[in-house]
């Protein structure tokens, strides 16, 4: 049956046949669009012969909310080891579309030395000025807590920045547990998500120095100074700390399989704890890091990639059981062949071969989160859905316009897959990649799915089979967020009630 063929439901875009997937369930639907919005969802082919202004026949392919990256790092200054990001805001944006990915959340991240949140905020608008082809918004790095920059969260919440991240580690960022205390605190009274990265730097440095004592300096060293203690330790504190004060947390980037069991002990217990995970702890492993010379440095991110296959086994058991809340890239892009900003920074006369410690930490994989994740079929569809484009669109307070598909409140962001049988299964090569980085960790990777078109807000920005990317620079748009979805209704917390 058509339903639809009068002028008078003239739409921008109809989608048809297309196996639409949410974080709730599967179905065959007809998507129109109109004015950047979904408008209609209706039985498959009812719109075939409606009126728009293009019609695109996903041949009964898998049709997702565009994805949302909660955790990508673009023109950032050197934070991590020595380096700085080789990506900007453009050249990263436009590497997400490609990859399907329709809003990114990035970080303005405060220097130590700045005793206010503000400047790093105003950078980052400037930085994303300059064009972004995909919707973005900012979470903010706290490394100075200070009185008054955290009487600034309530003017970060007006301007619709409504979570923080916070560092156990790195001499540039990290906080000591009063300061992570201060932190939580200001941060539940006004609704804001505290992201806590959860290693802890002591017995890093420690590490660091015994290796040191030894020569031990490779890529591969990486792992050893940084074993799961350092992040269950940590991950454990930092409920604790939460604990302390009732705040909600997010532990972001959890590597270890025992990590991923502490948190999901406390989620058990009822407290407000949610977890990401990456690609590169459920594709890579320390094996990544062992490569002769210095190509291990490639793979090297923080947490690192732990020992084994069953280590990997680990994380994907956690990511269907409901434990990790979120997928992510961790999308921190650093070339591998610069002496000057790049991996090879770390390779001085001292260290021929390198310095595990002055490696900028950090892989690209905005691009390619999707696509692994998806082709690796370990996931329902619905709960892939839920880890890479709902959840995180809920956990920091851009659903339902985003991560959803509801008529006439969620943008036109979408994601198209290839129809079975469609596609040639390819092996991942950096050279098919849009991002400024020189190298991919996920070489050679086979995978059998990637995304055939993207669209934001109702616009076609990526078309695999006919000019690749059609997006446009600067059609990314800053989005201001709300609360998180999920953030209770807290209690006042006294101390006098201890
Ligand atoms: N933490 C991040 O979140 N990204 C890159 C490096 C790091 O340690
Ligand atoms: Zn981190
Ligand atoms: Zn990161």
């Amino acid at each position: 049956m058509n339903y639809y063929t009068s002028d008078e439901h003239t739409f921008d875009c109809v989608i048809l046949d297309g196996n639409v997937v949410t974080a709730a369930d599967v179905g065959r639907y007809d998507i129109a669009i109109k004015d950047g919005k979904i408008a209609l969802l209706a039985p498959a082919n009812s719109l075939r012969g409606s009126s728009a202004k293009r019609i695109i026949d996903a041949e009964g392919a898998y049709v997702t909310p565009g994805g949302v990256d909660a955790h990508v790092h673009l023109a950032e200054p050197s934070l991590f080891g020595k380096g700085q990001s080789s990506d900007d805001y453009t050249s990263g944006s436009r590497s997400a579309i490609a990859g399907g990915t329709t809003t990114i959340i990035t970080f303005a991240a405060q220097l130590k030395s700045e005793t206010s949140l503000l400047p790093a905020l105003e950078r980052n608008f400037a930085e994303a000025a300059k064009g972004a082809y995909c919707d973005y918004s900012f979470h903010l790095i706290v490394s100075n807590p200070t009185k008054d920059a955290l009487d600034e969260l309530p003017l970060l919440k007006r301007r619709g920045v409504t979570s923080v991240k916070i560092y156990m580690t790195y001499e540039a960022l990290q906080l000591r547990d009063n300061q992570i205390l201060d932190v939580l605190l200001r941060a539940r009274a006004e609704g804001i998500t505290t992201m806590i990265h959860a290693e802890n730097g002591d017995m890093l440095q420690w590490m660091t120095e015994r290796l040191e004592e030894q020569k031990l300096l490779s890529p591969r060293y990486h792992v050893t100074s940084r074993p799961p203690i350092l992040e269950t330790e940590a991950t454990n504190r930092a409920i604790s700390l939460g604990q302390l004060v009732c705040a909600p947390i997010l532990i972001v980037h959890v590597s270890a399989p025992s990590a991923a069991e502490i948190i999901r002990n406390a989620q058990s217990l009822g407290h407000p704890v949610y977890a990401e995970t990456c690609p590169q702890y459920t594709f890579l492993t320390r094996a990544a890091l062992e490569k002769p010379g210095f190509e291990g440095a490639k793979a090297v991110c923080s947490p690192p990639p732990r020992n084994s296959e069953a280590d990997l086994e680990g994380i994907w058991t956690h990511l269907k059981n409901g434990t990790f809340t979120i997928l992510s890239s961790d999308h921190c892009p650093f070339n591998y062949d610069d002496t000057a900003f790049g991996k090879k920074a770390a390779i001085t006369c001292d260290a021929p071969d390198g310095h595990f410690k002055h490696i900028p930490n950090g892989c690209p994989g905005v691009e390619t989160r999707l696509s692994l994740t998806f082709s690796a079929k370990r996931l329902a569809p619905e709960r892939f859905v839920a880890l890479t484009s709902t959840n995180p669109a809920k956990l920091y307070g851009l659903y339902p316009r985003k991560g959803a598909l509801i008529p006439g409140v969620s943008d036109a962001d979408l994601t198209i897959w290839y129809p079975s049988g469609k596609m040639q299964p390819f092996s991942i090569s950096n050279d098919l990649l849009h991002h400024n980085v020189d190298y991919t960790p996920y070489e050679g990777i086979e995978v059998s799915q990637w995304p055939r078109y993207t669209l934001l807000r109702g616009e076609v920005v990526w078309d695999r089979d006919s000019s690749g990317l059609v997006g446009r620079q600067g059609f990314g748009q800053f989005c201001a967020r709300e609360s998180s979805f999920w953030h209770e209704d807290l209690p006042d917390w006294d101390v006098a009630n201890y």
